[in-house]
């Protein structure tokens, strides 16, 4: 016999919708998972979705022979501006994907990454300049900065354009646009056909913010042509790069569909994993003197270069449990090839949804213990991290379709880390604040700013 999977009660024809707040979908999820425990299932519109929120399950799921990604309701909204695109291509029949995968998969290398480097200094450097010109009575609205660092840094390092974010007063216009996208595409995928048929304007809007996304791409795909260079980087090899047992090449729309595919999956990501560290740093002193001391021990003041990436254990550490309590992509999909049981027990038939709820699975009390609900970076050290259960942390997804862009994150995060904390001595604009998180597919800290004052104390 198979154990029932337990369903919070919802209204006949909606199922569950009403359980979800769309505006923080992921809160939901973890409100739910607070009261059901390792799995329950939700249905909207018919279709029935398993929540699991436990590693051992998680870990079950992450078996390749069994289950594989699904590109679930939420996500078919993405495909409009991400297509076949590498994050939500459909396998194993949208082929684009393998030729996208192999071209880019050699670029994505640690040591590629490491010719980056400079880049993503230049985009760093330009935060620090801002930074020291506002001085210490200046309240810093951090995830609007951060953005501007991650989101110049992808767009220069991946397509050797500059957005120049920092010398806009406000956030670029096409990070406004993308982040709207994002938000009305996860609500869409909540909505009934025909209710989404009837809201005219919010359809009308919703065009308009694709045309934006699209004419950025059109732009950045013209100004490439007209300089007819060779260069090799993502934008290149996407454009030139030909499948090596095909010969074939990507569609123009599957490079547009890609170019979007790194300014989302690039950016948000990146930036609310910095901006949660400064938060789980700031309200955590010790673990930020831990660190600004590690910083100065190892560079006593030079800059950080490439030789210094992965060399310092504590910002590892602060890194990877700031990814555990806030992986900032808090949730995926996937669905087995075949009906199957979970957890010994529970029954999932073929192709439906499961979503692993990333955010309960990596604070499961059976892995990280009593504490697990608490910032430890300690948990991370010592080669604890290594000796944990099997995909017990898995901030950047798992297998096949796990995130390309993870060494990409990881140097960037430290460049950014360890040259704002060798500048700047940090504080919370309202000591009393308390954590409350935004999503728009990523999550990252709501209303969190801060003052930055020079250090006086470098090495
Ligand atoms: Mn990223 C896939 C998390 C940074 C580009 N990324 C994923 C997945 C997770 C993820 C989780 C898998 C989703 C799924 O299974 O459905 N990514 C992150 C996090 C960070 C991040 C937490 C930063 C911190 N990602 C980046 C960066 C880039 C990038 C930086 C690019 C420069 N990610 C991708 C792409 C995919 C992906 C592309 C899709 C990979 C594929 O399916 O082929």
């Amino acid at each position: 016999m198979h154990a029932t999977i337990p369903r919070p009660p919802g209204l006949p024809l909606l199922g569950n919708v009403d359980a979800i707040d769309q505006d923080v979908p992921f809160q939901s999820l973890h409100l739910l998972a607070q009261k059901y425990g390792e799995i329950y299932e939700l249905e909207m519109f018919g279709t029935k979705r398993v929540v699991i929120n436990s590693q051992a399950l998680m870990s079950e799921v992450s078996d390749e022979k069994r289950f594989s990604k699904k590109i679930a309701e939420n996500s078919t909204q993405l495909r409009n501006a991400a297509g076949d695109g590498l994050f939500t291509a459909r396998l194993p029949e949208e082929k684009n994907w393998y030729i996208a995968h192999n071209l880019l998969m050699p670029l994505f290398k640690p040591d590629k990454i490491c010719d980056l480097a400079d880049d993503m200094m230049d985009i760093v450097s330009q935060l620090v300049l801002k930074w020291q010109r506002l001085g210490p009575d200046a309240i810093i609205d951090t995830a609007a900065d951060i953005s501007r660092v991650t989101l110049d840094i992808v767009c220069l390092c991946a397509m050797s354009y500059r957005l120049n974010s920092f010398y806009r007063e406000s956030v670029h216009p096409f990070a406004v646009a993308m982040a709207d996208f994002l938000l009305e595409s996860t609500k869409r995928g909540a909505r009934a056909p025909a209710v989404q048929n009837l809201m005219v304007a919010e359809n009308k809007k919703y065009e308009a913010l694709m045309k934006t996304l699209f004419a950025t791409t059109d732009d950045i795909l013209a100004q490439r042509r007209a300089l007819s260079t060779d260069k090799q980087d993502i934008l290149g090899t996407l454009m030139y790069g030909k499948d090596k047992e095909t010969g074939q090449g990507l569609p123009e729309k599957t490079i547009q569909y890609n170019l979007l595919t790194f300014l989302i999956a690039g950016h948000e990501t990146t930036s609310g994993m910095l901006v949660f560290a400064l938060y789980y740093l700031l309200t955590h002193p010790e673990a930020m003197r831990k660190l600004q001391e590690e910083i100065d021990t190892t560079l006593g003041g030079r800059l950080f270069t490439t030789k210094d990436l992965n060399t310092m254990p504590y910002l590892i550490a602060v890194m990877r449990e700031t990814l555990r309590l806030a992986p900032t992509a808090p949730a995926r999909t996937v669905a087995p090839f075949e009906d199957t049981v979970i957890g010994g027990k529970y029954f999932i038939a073929k192709g439906e949804s499961i979503i692993v709820n990333t955010y309960d699975c990596q604070r499961d009390r059976k892995v990280w213990g009593e504490d697990a609900e608490e910032f430890k970076p300690e948990r991370m050290l010592d080669g604890k991290y290594d000796a944990m259960p099997r995909q017990a942390w898995q901030a950047f997804g798992y297998g096949e379709r796990a995130c390309i862009g993870g060494a990409f994150a990881w140097q960037e995060a430290q460049i950014a880390l360890v040259t704002i904390f060798q500048q700047f001595d940090l504080a919370m604009a309202d000591p009393k604040y308390q954590l409350a998180v935004k999503q728009t597919l990523s999550i990252k800290p709501a209303n969190f700013f801060i003052r930055a004052t020079p250090r006086k104390d470098k090495p």
